[in-house]
């Protein structure tokens, strides 16, 4: 655990489950947490939940409220990192979330396939873009860094089609397609490029999902026993901890009972 103490980590998404269990992981571990997210209330509650709750550790902690969407405010928020924080070490890409609409793909609307692909694709990229050109590029003696990039297994397996999660999958999928990309241009440096690719989890995300439709979201869940968003702020912070010359570039962690994005131990 120390390995990674005064480390300073930037999660995307840090008020929502898995965002918090890993803020939360990394300050127990000593390092600095900076968390971002799009709604205030939220992320001054995950704030006190690090601060006050079983957090622990030494570091320091900071959230920063940004739309990811847009391009100038991700470049304000991180341009305060480099005046108020140390330089970030560790990026990890939590943001994101999912419509199940309960149409199929050209009976949609577009808007609502904009705007998942413009958090968990495009919000994914400026973030990363910034970060990259702010902190890990300028690191001397030379350009230094663990990008954690949250995929999931509808990164490379296409969803059920009574689903219809075509900007969700599409999303992912981009997001698989940028990591590769992006460990290959940085080629030359100190910076690890990985993918995260979580099955199921039981979070908000679920219930945002169905359009907080409990019934919806049981019906789903239950019988799977899903896995917690601890269980993926564990494994995130795994491949974190390795020495440096290993990159664990994909780490896919399933419940038991979910065989792959088709098969569960449960009728859906
Ligand atoms: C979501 C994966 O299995 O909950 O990223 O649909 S699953």
């Amino acid at each position: 655990r120390l390995a990674l103490k005064d480390k300073t980590v930037l999660i995307t998404g840090g008020s929502g489950d898995i965002g918090k269990a890993s803020a939360i992981l990394f300050k127990r571990a000593h390092c600095n947490v900076i968390i971002t997210g799009s709604n205030r209330d939220k992320l001054d509650k995950a704030l006190d939940d690090m601060t006050h709750g079983d957090g622990g550790g030494s570091g320091k902690v900071w959230a920063f409220q940004c739309d990811i969407r847009d391009r100038k405010e991700v470049e304000e928020m991180v341009r305060k990192t480099v005046d108020e924080c140390p330089p970030i070490d560790i990026l990890i890409n939590n943001a994101g979330y999912a419509l199940n609409a309960t149409a199929p793909f050209w009976e949609q609307d577009t808007a609502d396939l904009e705007s998942v692909m413009n958090v968990n694709l495009t919000g994914l990229m400026n973030v990363t873009h910034a970060v990259m050109r702010h902190h890990m590029m300028v690191r001397k003696p030379q350009p230094t860094g663990t990008i954690v990039n949250l995929s999931s297994i509808t990164g490379h397996q296409a969803p059920l089609k009574e689903f219809f999660e075509t900007s969700y999958h599409t999303s992912k999928a981009g997001v698989e397609g940028f990591t590769n990309v992006l460990r290959h241009e940085t080629v030359g440096t100190n910076i690890r490029v990985l993918i995260n690719r979580p099955g199921t989890v039981r979070t908000e995300f679920h219930t945002r999902r169905n359009l907080y439709d409990l019934d919806k979201t049981d019906g789903f869940l239950g019988g799977m026993c899903p896995l917690a968003a601890e269980d993926i702020a564990v494994s995130v912070f795994w491949q974190c901890l390795q020495p440096e010359r290993i990159s664990v570039i994909t780490m896919e962690t399933l419940p038991t009972a979910q065989r792959s994005l088709y098969a569960a131990d449960k009728e859906y």
